[in-house]
C-alpha cells in the first residue's frame, strides 16, 4: 500500500515535471522490446550509402546540426514544403543543404517501417546517423538517447538568427549558440564539423576576389591557398556548384586538422578564420590543435548535449510515417 502510494507520488511528480526533464525519458535502449534491430538496420543502411557516395557523412552532419538549432532535434528540417506551408529546408537552399543527407534518412527510414513500422522516428534516425557516420570516418563514438518525437512545426521563417552565417562577427556567432545553451568551447569542438565534407565558392568569394583595395585575396590565407581556390572557383558565378574542401589537408577524414589549418592560413571560411584570431575562441583552436583526443572527448560531448536540444516528447510530437511529410497531411 506504502509502496503504491509513493509509486503514485513518484508518477505525479514526474508528471508535472515533464516539459522540463523531457530529455530524461530517452534512453538508448528506446526501442530494445518494438524495433530490436534499429542498430543493425541504421548500420547497414549508412555503410551501404557512405560507402556509394562518400560525401554523405558531412552532408548528415550539418543536417542534424541544422535541424537542432531550429527549434530542436525534431526532423524539421526534413519536412518538404506544399502550398500551405513554407518549410524550413526552404530557407536553407540558400545554404544548399545537400541532398545525401535527405536521401540517407529515407533510405533508413523505409527499411525500418519495413521491420517495425510506426515505431522509429525520423529524428532519432537522423541523430543515430549523424553519430554513426562521424565514427565512420574516423571520429569519435558517442552515445545517442533515444525516443525523441518529430516535431509538428517547420517554418522557413524560424531558421534566420539561428544558424549561423560565414560572414556574421564571431560575437553573433557566439550569442546564437549561446541561446542553444552551448558554450563557446562547445561550439568551437563543434566547429570541428569542418573537417569534413565542403563548401560552395560562393561562401567565402568575398575572401578571394577583390577583396580590398589592396589585396586581391584576404591576407589572413595562406597566399598559395588563397591563389589555388581563386583558380579553383574562377568559374562559379556561372558554375554555383563549384566547391572546396573545408579541410584542405584530410578532407575526407574526422581528426583535428581543421584547427591546426586555422593556424596557417588555411581555414577557408570567414568564420573559420576568425575562430583562430577572436581572444575568446583562440585558446580552444590551440588546444584542439594540439591534442586530438581532447577534441574528441570535447566533440562528442558537445555533439551528445546538441543532440537532446529540446526534443519533443509525449504529445509534442509524432512518429512521422514519411519523413517529409506531417503525419496529419498524408492521411
Ligand atoms: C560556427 C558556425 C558555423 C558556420 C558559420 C558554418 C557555416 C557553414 C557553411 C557556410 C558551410 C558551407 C555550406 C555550403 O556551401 O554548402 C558549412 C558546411 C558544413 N558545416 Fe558548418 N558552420 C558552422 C558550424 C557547424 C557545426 C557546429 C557543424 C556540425 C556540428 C557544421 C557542420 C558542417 C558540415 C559537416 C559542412 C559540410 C557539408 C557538406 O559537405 O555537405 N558546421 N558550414
Ligand atoms: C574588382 O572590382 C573592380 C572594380 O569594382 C572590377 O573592375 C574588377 O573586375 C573586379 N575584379 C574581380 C576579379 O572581380
Ligand atoms: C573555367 O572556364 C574555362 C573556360 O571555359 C576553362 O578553360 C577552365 O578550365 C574553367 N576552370 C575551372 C576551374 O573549371
Ligand atoms: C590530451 O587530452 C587528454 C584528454 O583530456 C589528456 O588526458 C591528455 O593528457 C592530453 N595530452 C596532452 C599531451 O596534453
Ligand atoms: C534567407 C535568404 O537569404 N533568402 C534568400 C535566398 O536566395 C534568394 C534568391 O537568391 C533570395 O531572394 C532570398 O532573399
Amino acid at each position: 500500500m506504502a509502496f503504491h502510494f509513493l509509486h503514485l507520488l513518484l508518477s505525479l511528480f514526474f508528471l508535472i515535471h515533464l516539459p522540463s526533464i523531457a530529455h530524461s525519458k530517452l534512453n538508448a535502449d528506446y526501442y530494445q522490446k518494438t524495433c530490436p534491430k534499429f542498430p543493425q538496420i541504421m548500420r547497414q543502411v549508412i555503410t551501404a550509402k557512405q560507402l556509394a557516395t562518400p560525401s554523405t557523412a558531412a552532408a548528415t552532419l550539418r543536417l542534424f546540426f541544422h535541424d537542432c538549432m531550429v527549434g530542436g532535434c525534431d526532423a524539421s528540417i526534413l519536412i518538404s514544403s506544399n502550398a500551405f506551408n513554407r518549410a524550413e529546408r526552404e530557407a536553407d537552399i540558400n545554404l544548399s543543404l545537400p541532398g545525401d543527407g535527405f536521401d540517407l534518412v529515407t533510405r533508413a527510414k523505409t527499411a525500418l517501417e519495413l521491420e517495425c513500422p510506426g515505431v522509429v522516428s525520423c529524428s532519432d534516425i537522423l541523430a543515430t546517423a549523424a553519430r554513426d557516420l562521424v565514427t565512420m570516418v574516423g571520429g569519435p563514438y558517442y552515445p545517442i538517447r533515444l525516443g525523441r518525437k518529430d516535431g509538428l512545426v517547420s517554418k522557413a521563417e524560424n531558421v534566420e538568427g539561428n544558424i549561423a552565417r560565414s560572414t556574421m562577427p564571431i560575437s553573433q556567432i557566439i550569442s546564437i549558440f549561446a541561446s542553444k545553451k552551448l558554450t563557446v568551447q562547445e561550439m568551437v569542438a563543434l566547429a570541428g564539423a569542418h573537417t569534413i565534407g565542403f563548401s560552395h565558392c560562393k561562401e567565402f568569394s568575398k575572401r578571394i576576389f577583390n577583396f580590398s583595395k589592396k589585396s586581391e585575396y584576404d591576407p589572413a590565407y595562406y597566399p598559395k591557398y588563397a591563389e589555388g581556390l581563386r583558380k579553383l572557383c574562377e568559374n562559379y558565378t556561372k558554375d554555383p556548384a563549384m566547391s572546396a574542401y573545408n579541410d584542405v589537408l584530410t578532407p575526407n577524414k574526422f581528426d583535428n586538422m581543421y584547427y591546426r589549418n586555422l593556424q596557417k592560413g588555411l581555414g577557408l571560411l570567414a568564420s573559420d578564420n576568425a575562430l583562430a584570431t577572436d581572444k575568446r575562441t583562440r585558446p580552444y583552436v590551440d588546444m584542439y590543435a594540439a591534442n586530438q583526443t581532447k577534441f574528441f572527448q570535447d566533440f562528442a560531448h558537445a555533439a551528445e548535449k546538441l543532440s537532446v536540444y529540446n526534443v519533443k516528447t509525449g504529445r509534442k510530437g509524432e512518429v512521422r510515417r514519411r519523413c517529409d511529410a506531417f503525419n496529419a497531411l498524408n492521411t
